[in-house]
């Protein structure tokens, strides 16, 4: 058990994806149960649920805490300070949360993170999402932090246009991603979640996605 929180915080090298774009191996492991139990908090509020687009139902089940939530409808995109299921604000951030997120932003090279909202995604296997940018952020320049619990999922990362090459970046519970500055709007995705069961998540893998909206 302890072997393999060693293998997988110290045997796995950040992984340099672009010029302002890391990956940091094991970073949130040491708080995952934490980072849990303050999503427990805020889905009880804020209950997960899967969005409608203008190009139908999204997958992935979702909630927001923070200022502003993304949102989705037959209309379109934007960031919301309401939840529109229940007329009421979202819940606040977390400190455990906002904490974990100002230190992977400054560990890449972003100090003075102030994020006002985290997208809260519940993936299940068989739930993917579609190559996208993140462009409905006012702040197109600071990052965006991506924090991987429960089981794994591989990340499509490709560049700026979407017939550009893509990657595949497999990541793992613990796992944080950061991109900002020149890679923030690279195209991105997550490929079908494959059959598998964590200790802490039975068979979910949930990704928190920090930003600065405004
Ligand atoms: C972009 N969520 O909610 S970011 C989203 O796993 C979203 O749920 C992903 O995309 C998820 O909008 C997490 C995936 C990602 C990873 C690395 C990147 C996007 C990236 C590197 C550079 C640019
Ligand atoms: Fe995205």
């Amino acid at each position: 058990m302890h072997a393999d929180l060693f293998a997988q915080v110290i045997d796995d090298d950040d992984q340099v994806l672009g010029e302002q774009a890391r990956v940091l191996r094991g970073f949130a492991i040491l708080q995952a149960e934490a980072l849990l139990s303050a999503v427990d908090e805020v889905v009880a509020i804020a209950p997960f649920r899967q969005l409608r687009t203008p190009s139908g139902l999204m997958s992935v089940a979702m909630s927001n805490c923070g200022e502003r939530g993304w949102c989705s409808d037959a209309c379109g995109y934007r960031y919301s300070a309401t939840d529109p299921d229940s007329g009421r604000a979202w819940p606040a951030m977390p400190l455990s949360l906002r904490d974990l997120a100002c230190r992977a932003a400054q560990a890449a090279g972003f100090p003075d993170y102030r994020p006002d909202a985290c997208l809260i995604n519940r993936y299940r296997p068989g739930t993917r999402m579609g190559l996208h940018q993140d462009r409905d952020e006012g702040d197109k320049i600071a990052p965006i932090v991506s924090v991987s619990l429960g089981i794994p999922a591989t990340f499509l990362f490709g560049g700026l246009k979407r017939n550009d090459a893509i990657r595949r970046i497999e990541v793992r519970h613990g796992d944080v991603a950061v991109w900002g500055g020149v890679d923030r709007l690279r195209y991105h995705g997550v490929a079908t979640v494959k059959r598998a069961v964590h200790p802490l998540l039975g068979d979910q893998r949930i990704n928190l996605t920090f930003r600065k909206t405004r």
